[in-house]
């Protein structure tokens, strides 16, 4: 990367209207640039002048016309210890998008004005200003995700947690949020690390007893090594199991209402959403086509898919919708399927409790303010899944659904804890290509192979455990993911 001493800089607060907007600058220019542009309330606090991690008061101009553009506070946080590990300012300014754009305008401009103008009262009164070098301050604008980018690339986090910075930026949940937060904090690259550090340590010891067979014995190593990569495939298999569950922690688990026209669907989307969301008549066929919704129970996040009702239909676009709630069905975590208890069962409930007899069910069934007419056996003759009862019109019976969501979820599948999820599907495929290069040492074990024979397997599952924190991984590989992030980030 060769624009890597380049002095960066971005509006990181996001293009809205907001109370406050910060400018971040970070490279070795940062702390002139911004110092060019700012003219402190009190004498001596000069952006130059100030400490690591302090900040001060006072105007940003544009030093071309003197006119004040903003009236902002000054962070400087001076290398290393800061997110990019490099000299890192922040200007707080009023949050107008047009005031931000303003003050980014002039900080990349900053080189090309020629002299700054001394005739300014302001920098007259403090006249130390006109005794610095102001030559040669560049500043760019950086790429979306350059600040991570070079956190990452100076050293201070790892690829896993550079990625982590995103998915916490973009967690919809709060179980998304601390899972972001625990890779940040290193849970998956210590893992990882611990992995690599093991088989390069075997590695390392069948190189050396074969260069030097004299001191290092491979004497019944190979059966230790053997265990040794059993266990080991086994950590990485389980970090594998948990990519569902990563899948569903960031993305919401996906799932589906389906059931009959009129069976209250849309009703019970709308009480889960708190919110009119769907449309709500008694015409058979009101939804006609899948409608998403997400939200949180309990903090469990849901990606909700309201489906068009499941019936023989004659109708062209209702039949599309049918199609549609039907492969939206089969892509689902959960179905949440729904019955009208006000109405029989008839060939539409059997035809689609036939389909989804094998998937993870709760059955609600609906209208419990009604009278019935459905038994639980002309259900239970289909599916032996939890039947809740529910009203969508009282609102009731919700609250033993979300312990039900409770139940599969947490206790169940996602045993929240502090387990680590795989929630990127680059991590994903890194692991299961290293558990594969372990499977074929380990079979060259099995047939006695020479041992140089499988070292270069255990090389390959090395680096690529390498991969997920960033160890050799090329320039495009990094450049693909940062594109992905925000400015400013
Ligand atoms: N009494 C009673 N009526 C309900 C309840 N839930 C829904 N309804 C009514 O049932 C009718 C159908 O409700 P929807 O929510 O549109 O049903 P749907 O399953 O989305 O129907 P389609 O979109 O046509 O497939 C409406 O008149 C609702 O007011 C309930 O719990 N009790
Ligand atoms: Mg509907």
């Amino acid at each position: 990367m060769t624009d890597m001493y380049d002095t960066i800089a971005a509006i990181a607060t996001g293009m809205n209207q907001g109370g406050i907007g910060i400018i971040r600058v970070s490279g070795s220019n940062a702390i002139l640039a911004v110092d060019k542009m700012f003219i402190p309330k009190k004498k001596g606090k000069e952006v130059r002048q100030l400490d690591s991690y302090t900040a001060a008061y006072g105007n940003i101009i544009n030093p071309k016309d003197n006119s004040i553009i903003d009236e902002v506070i000054v962070l400087v946080m001076r290398a290393p210890y800061t997110y990019t590990k490099e000299d890192v300012v922040e200007i707080d300014c009023h949050g107008g998008m047009q005031v931000m754009k303003n003050i980014l305008h002039v900080l990349i401009n900053l080189n090309n004005l020629t002299e700054v103008n001394i005739d300014n009262p302001e920098y007259n009164d403090n006249f130390e200003k006109n005794t610095v070098n102001y030559n040669n301050i560049k500043v760019r604008l950086a790429r979306p995700g350059e600040f991570t980018e070079r956190a990452f690339l100076n050293g201070r986090i790892d690829l896993s947690q550079a990625e982590s910075v995103m998915e916490l930026i973009s967690a919809k949940s709060e179980i998304a949020a601390k899972t972001a937060v625990s890779h940040l904090k290193g849970s998956l690259k210590n893992k990882i690390e611990d992995i690599r550090n093991e088989l390069i340590h075997n590695i390392a010891f069948i190189e050396s007893a074969l260069d030097d067979p004299e001191h290092y014995s491979l004497d019944g190593f190979t059966e230790q090594l053997r265990q040794i990569l059993e266990s080991k495939k086994n950590e990485i298999d389980n970090l594998i199991k948990t990519a569902d569950n990563g899948r569903m922690i960031t993305e919401g688990i996906s799932t589906v209402i389906l059931g009959k026209p009129n069976a209250g669907k849309s009703s019970i989307l709308n009480v889960l959403a708190g919110k009119e969301r769907a449309i709500v008549t008694d015409v058979a066929g009101t939804t006609r086509d899948t409608l998403e919704e997400f939200i949180s129970i309990n903090g469990i996040p849901l990606n909700i898919i309201d489906t068009a009702g499941i019936r023989e239909t004659d109708d062209l676009v209702e039949k599309i919708g049918v199609d549609k709630s039907i492969s939206a069905m089969e892509q689902a975590d959960l179905i949440l399927y729904i019955i009208d208890s006000s109405v029989p069962v008839d060939e539409n409930d059997i035809s689609i409790m036939e389909k989804i007899k094998n998937r993870q069910v709760i059955i609600l069934s609906n209208k419990s303010d009604l009278d019935s007419v459905v038994n639980e056996e002309d259900i239970r003759k289909y599916l032996d899944h939890k039947i809740i009862e529910i009203s969508a019109k009282n609102r009731s019976g919700f609250e033993e659904l979300y312990e039900e969501l409770d139940r599969l979820f947490f206790q169940g599948r996602i045993s929240y804890n502090d387990e680590i999820y795989i929630t990127n599907e680059r991590h994903k495929q890194a692991l299961i290509n290293a558990v594969n290069s372990i499977n074929m040492a380990i079979s060259s074990i099995d047939d006695g192979m020479p041992e140089d024979f499988y070292t270069i397997d255990l090389m390959s599952a090395y680096e690529q455990l390498g991969y997920i924190i960033g160890q050799s991984v090329d320039d495009d590989l990094v450049n693909t993911i940062f594109k992905d992030f925000c400015m400013g980030k």
